[in-house]
This record gives C-alpha cells, sequence and structure tokens, in this order.
C-alpha cells in the first residue's frame, strides 16, 4: 500500500520515509511534525497509518456518561465541573437514579465524577453491582486513576484491592481522564493537589496486570508547550510497550468556560485539534485507537479527524457534563443515525462496538473482513479495493458477524466457513501450514498428557484453533479439560493451567516467553507430526448471493495482490518486524511457512479435521 504526498513542507519527507520503513518516530519528529505548516501533508501520512491499524473501519459504542456527584475534595483550575458540598449547582445521584439513565439498548456506561468527602467505598461497589445486575449487557467502563488513587488513600485500601474489588463488581475497563499533561511544571500551575505522572502510571500499568484494558488521554489547548504534548506521548508510547494494555488516546480539547486560564470563547483551533490527532496516530504508533472526541473537538472537527489519524468516534454521550459545564458547543448527545452519517460522510465503515473495540453491527455494504494478523498480510498488502471496503476482525468476531450476513467476503476461521457452508462460496486461497505455525500456541505448566481436568484459558479470537486443541487433546492425548474464553488483550493468565494464544500476540510470546509459563505447544507442528498433513486454519469465502461478476472480479484481485504479496515478502517483512516483536529475517521464514493457495493436500486436511471434529465432544466456548 503506497501513496503519493505532494510535500509542500519538505522536513516532513523524512518522517515519512520512516513512517514507510516502519521506524518509530523520535521527540524531535513529533515537535516537527506539529510546526509544520502543511497541514495536508500531515493528516495524510497519519491517514496511510490509520488506514493500515485500522482499514476503512471507524468505531463508536451506543453509550451513556454517569458523572454520579460533582462535589470533589479538589479544586483544580482547569475544570469548570467540580463544586463544593452546599453550593447550589452541587448535585449528588442515588444509584436509583443512575439506574433510571440507562437503558438496555447500551452497551457502556462511561462513570468518572468528582472525589466526594463522605461517600462510603460499598456505595461504589453497590453502584457497579447493580448496574450489572439490572443491565448484564452493559459493560462498565469506570474511575479515572485519579479516583482509584483517591478509594485508596480514603478507605485504606492498596490499589490492588480496590481494583479487584470493582473488577470484581462488574468493571470492564478504566477512562483515561487525569491524566491531563504529564508536565510537572503544569501541574503545579493548574493542578497541584492532584495525582502526578509517576501514580496514574502506576494504576494503569497495575490495571493492565489485572487483565483491565484502559483508555488514556491529555488535556491540551491551555498553557502547555509542544515539547510538554510529545514528551506525554512518548511516556504513554513507552508504558505501552510494557503492557500493551491502552485501547485508545483521546486528545481533550480544552473547553476554557469561567476557569479564567483563556478568555471564555477561546477554543482551540481546528487546525490544532486536527495537528493534536495526527501527531497522537503517528507517534503512538503501539496504540490500536486514536479517538476522535466529538463532545469537546465538535461534530465538524471530529468529522474532518477521520480522515488525519482518529478511528474511534466514542459513542452517542449521553449526559456529559464536564465539557458542557465548561462552555462545550456541541450538542450533549448524538443520535446514532448522526453518529453512523457522519462516519459514512467521511469515507469509513461505521462500526458499532463493544468496550473492548469488537464489532457488534457494520452499518455499511461491500464489506471485507481482514484478519489483521501477519499472516494474512500478503493477501492485502497490495490489495485493490475497488467496491469494497476494509475490516480488521479477529477471526472468531468474523464469523459472528458473517452469520449476521454483515461481511460480503473474507479470509475465514475454517469452522466458521463449515458452520456457513449453505451461504458462502470457497475461493481457491487458505492461509494453510506446511509444519509448524508459530502463531497457535498452547502456553502450559503441564504437558498434554497432565492436562487432564485442567483449566485453559481460550483468546477470544479463535474458532478454529480452539477446535483444533480439543481434537489434539482427546483424540491424540486422550485427555478432556475445561475450557474458559478470555477476553481479547491484556489478561491475568494466572487463574489458568495453560493458555491458548493466536496471531501476533501469540508470535511474540512464542518468541520472547509468556511470563508464568514454562511449556510452549504448537498446535499445527503437533497436528503434522500425528497426521502428516497440513493444517488449514483459514480459507478465503465470499457470499454465494453476490453477483458471478464481482466473485470473478473480487479472485481475480486476490490473485493479482497474493502474487505481488508473495514477491515482496523482503520488504514486507522489513515493514511488519518492528510491530510483531521478530527480526525482519525472522518476518519473512514466518511467512515463507504458509501456503497461501487451496490444493489437493490443503483439501484432504480440510477433510480429515471435519472427521476428527464429530470423533470429539468439543464444547461450545
Ligand atoms: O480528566 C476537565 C478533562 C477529563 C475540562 O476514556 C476538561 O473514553 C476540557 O477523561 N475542558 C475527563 N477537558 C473526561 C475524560 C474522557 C472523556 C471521554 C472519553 C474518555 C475515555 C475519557 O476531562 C478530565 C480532564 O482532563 N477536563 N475539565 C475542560 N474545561
Amino acid at each position: 500500500m503506497s501513496i503519493e504526498i505532494n510535500f509542500r513542507d519538505k522536513n516532513l519527507i523524512p518522517i515519512w520515509e520512516k513512517i514507510q520503513n516502519c521506524r518509530r518516530l523520535s521527540m524531535a519528529d513529533g515537535v516537527q511534525l506539529f510546526r509544520t505548516p502543511d497541514i495536508i501533508s500531515l493528516g495524510k501520512i497519519a491517514h496511510f497509518v490509520q488506514k493500515q491499524k485500522s482499514g476503512d473501519a471507524v468505531y463508536f459504542v451506543l453509550n451513556q456518561k454517569i458523572e454520579p456527584t460533582n462535589i470533589c475534595v479538589l479544586a483544580c483550575k482547569f475544570c469548570d465541573f467540580a463544586t463544593k458540598a452546599g453550593k447550589p449547582d452541587a448535585y449528588e445521584m442515588t444509584i436509583h437514579e443512575i439506574l433510571h439513565k440507562l437503558t438496555p439498548e447500551i452497551h457502556e456506561v462511561h462513570i468518572t465524577g468528582g472525589l466526594h468527602p463522605d461517600w462510603q467505598w460499598e456505595y461504589y461497589l453497590e453502584m457497579l453491582r447493580q448496574i450489572k445486575a439490572n443491565f448484564p449487557n452493559l459493560d462498565i467502563k469506570a474511575f479515572t486513576a485519579v479516583e482509584i488513587d483517591f478509594f485508596s488513600k480514603k478507605f485504606k485500601l492498596p490499589l490492588h484491592e480496590v481494583l479487584r474489588q470493582l473488577k470484581e463488581a462488574g468493571l470492564r475497563t478504566m477512562p483515561g481522564g487525569g491524566a491531563e499533561v504529564f508536565s510537572e511544571r503544569v501541574r503545579k500551575k493548574l493542578y497541584s493537589s492532584k495525582i502526578g505522572a509517576k501514580t496514574w502510571f502506576e494504576v494503569h500499568k497495575l490495571a493492565h496486570s489485572m487483565g483491565i484494558p484502559t483508555n488514556s488521554t491529555i488535556l491540551y489547548g491551555h498553557i502547555e508547550t509542544i515539547e510538554e504534548r510529545v514528551a506525554h506521548m512518548v511516556r504513554l508510547r513507552e508504558a505501552q510497550d510494557e503492557t500493551g494494555g491502552f485501547l485508545t488516546f483521546i486528545p481533550l480539547a480544552f473547553q476554557p468556560g469561567d476557569t479564567g486560564i483563556k478568555p471564555r470563547n477561546q477554543f482551540t483551533s481546528a487546525i490544532d485539534d486536527l495537528k493534536m490527532i495526527a501527531v497522537s496516530r503517528l507517534m503512538l504508533d503501539n496504540f490500536p485507537h486514536i479517538k476522535a472526541y466529538w463532545v469537546m473537538l465538535t461534530e465538524e472537527v471530529a468529522s474532518v479527524a477521520l480522515n488525519f489519524g482518529a478511528d474511534d468516534m466514542d459513542g452517542t454521550v449521553g449526559g456529559e457534563r464536564i465539557a458542557h459545564d465548561a462552555g462545550a458547543v456541541s450538542p450533549s448527545k448524538l443520535a446514532k443515525d448522526q453518529i453512523v452519517k457522519i462516519i459514512r460522510d467521511a469515507g469509513k465503515i461505521p462500526v458499532e462496538r463493544d468496550v473492548y473495540y469488537d464489532p457488534l453491527k457494520l452499518y455499511a455494504e461491500n464489506v471485507i473482513g481482514k484478519i489483521p494478523y501477519l499472516n494474512s498480510v500478503p493477501f492485502y498488502e497490495n490489495f485493490e479495493k475497488k467496491q469494497f471496503k476494509i475490516l480488521p476482525v479477529n477471526p472468531r468476531r468474523m464469523g459472528i458477524l458473517a452469520e449476521d450476513n454483515q461481511i460480503d467476503a473474507g479470509l475465514f476461521s475454517l469452522v466458521d466457513y463449515m458452520r456457513l457452508n449453505d451461504s458462502l462460496e470457497l475461493l481457491p486461497f487458505c492461509i494453510a501450514t506446511r509444519d509448524q505455525v508459530k502463531s497457535v500456541m498452547l502456553f502450559s505448566n503441564h504437558g498434554w498428557g497432565d492436562l487432564e481436568g485442567k483449566t485453559i484459558g481460550i483468546c477470544d479470537d479463535t474458532a478454529t484453533s480452539v477446535k483444533l486443541l480439543s481434537i489434539l487433546l482427546e483424540a491424540k492425548y486422550g485427555v478432556r479439560a475445561t475450557f474458559k474464553r478470555m477476553h481479547t488483550g491484556v489478561n491475568d493468565y494466572s487463574e489458568y493451567d495453560a493458555v491458548l494464544l493466536i496471531g501476533d500476540e501469540a508470535l511474540k510470546f512464542n518468541k520472547f516467553g509468556l511470563a508464568g509459563f514454562e511449556l510452549v505447544f504448537d498446535l499445527a507442528k503437533e497436528w503434522y507430526d500425528w497426521r502428516k498433513l497440513p493444517f488449514v486454519f483459514a480459507v478465503w469465502a465470499v457470499k454465494k448471493s453476490l453477483p458471478e461478476n464481482q466473485k470473478k472480479g473480487l479472485t481475480e484481485q486476490i490473485h493479482r495482490s497474493l502474487e505481488s504479496g508473495e514477491n515482496s515478502f523482503d520488504s514486507v517483512g522489513q515493514f511488519h518486524a518492528q510491530r510483531v516483536g521478530l527480526s525482519p529475517e525472522e518476518t519473512v521464514e514466518y511467512l515463507r511457512g504458509f501456503n497461501y493457495r487451496l490444493g489437493e493436500r490443503e483439501k484432504a486436511a480440510i477433510e480429515e479435521f471435519r472427521t476428527l471434529l464429530t470423533k470429539v465432544a468439543t464444547e461450545k466456548v
């Protein structure tokens, strides 16, 4: 995938070269990007990276903001929301009032508020428990690091215990607020009694280690310098290298309100907002998503941001007050139809998501699913999209979407193709191993024979590998284990005897090891040694109902794309190596280990797998 950029600012060319070679940007690069007057070239570079990460997808969630109280022990200068008990604008919500604001169609509730001096710990836990009890399908994103630290001090509980109890009560993820700017200079001037960067990171890294993914933010457009913005991003990037637990980064445009920091109507400029989005997309190379938070940006700027690096629109955001109390001019809630329209108008696929960014519903036609792992790169690297749009989606989720008729074609997990055989037509392409695979791995503390009755964590992404694991356990080794699904992303693996991981994550841990597990088994190698056959993990298929000329056109497109992909393994390897933690040589060797065409041996392997599947009692997980 390559694009032409007509640079007006030639200083951007070395940065563009770095991006094309998948090299990390430095602090100086970040500052240079902020200083460029060539906003269009900056946007194009960021959009290039956005498309590599998210294809044509832009995510949104049906969500409700709950700010249970505005009474706060702090008095940060930038905040127009917080107040003190007894003031006319002070409010406190009961759990009953909170529940009253929620409805069953919402998928995420975002809870954050003032640090209340008198509320009891049990109140917060009960709030989460009641929400889960009344709305079981609703995921809870709650409490910033500032609140977590406050709970720990006020209720004399270690941070770990605060998070453990909240998780048990229903907390799924944490919002990114409270980061402000990780600069001591700014902190002393604007929020001296609030936690600094050290505690913010401590809380977030701890949450990640406990299987709670989190978001991150920056509050910009007040007194911070450009260098402080870039340093903020670099610190987040380093933390993400360590834990991988951040889902998204949200630049929060400062709303001056009556804070006195800036005149009331002096909002950030659209140019500055777009630069912020684009630079964060480029600096935060290890972050999956960048959020255009329309509440603070306005709908118009957020809409442009979807072609400047942002792939996330937050959501409908009913009930927001922090920005609106400080004079935000956006509406207080967007209807779903309006969000869908904004995303469509930007030429993207509106993807309604859950709290982990798994797609629930697509509002587009002509969508091709793309498994976002290195092994499928040869198909997609040079794919000419024609009428199709591309949605990166993990194999299992792609099957769920296809079952719902939302995907027109793609590289499907083998068992999904088998299951949806009536509506899908096979194309002559696949992802098949020759012997080992290196990216479908069982990390274990027990040998195969000792896994009887043990609990195996299964990553949420897999549809076929989990069935292959059942076959190996039961038919090859004669043992039965209990499977438990783990959500995608960071996890606390300590509760499992073994874990099954697939894709780039498995590839990385295969190389560097997964802490807590001594043994590593390659499922394709186990299969090959046993059946002397390749293993077919995925096959290309297209919806039978598509017009014949489209099917033919698509087959030719895939063929062309694969040919050029296979001819450019070296550059592909060079480009993707750093992302997956391998050397360029290892990356090329990994890709050469696959067969991408469905031949007779692959078909025989599929039949063998089908027969064995009928012989084992694979549980539905
Ligand atoms: O931490 C306070 C900011 C944050 C103002 O994680 C202000 O998905 C602008 O973090 N102007 C809370 N910003 C909101 C927040 C957030 C929002 C949306 C999504 C997510 C997420 C997180 O709001 C605070 C602070 O940085 N804030 N006052 C103001 N006058």
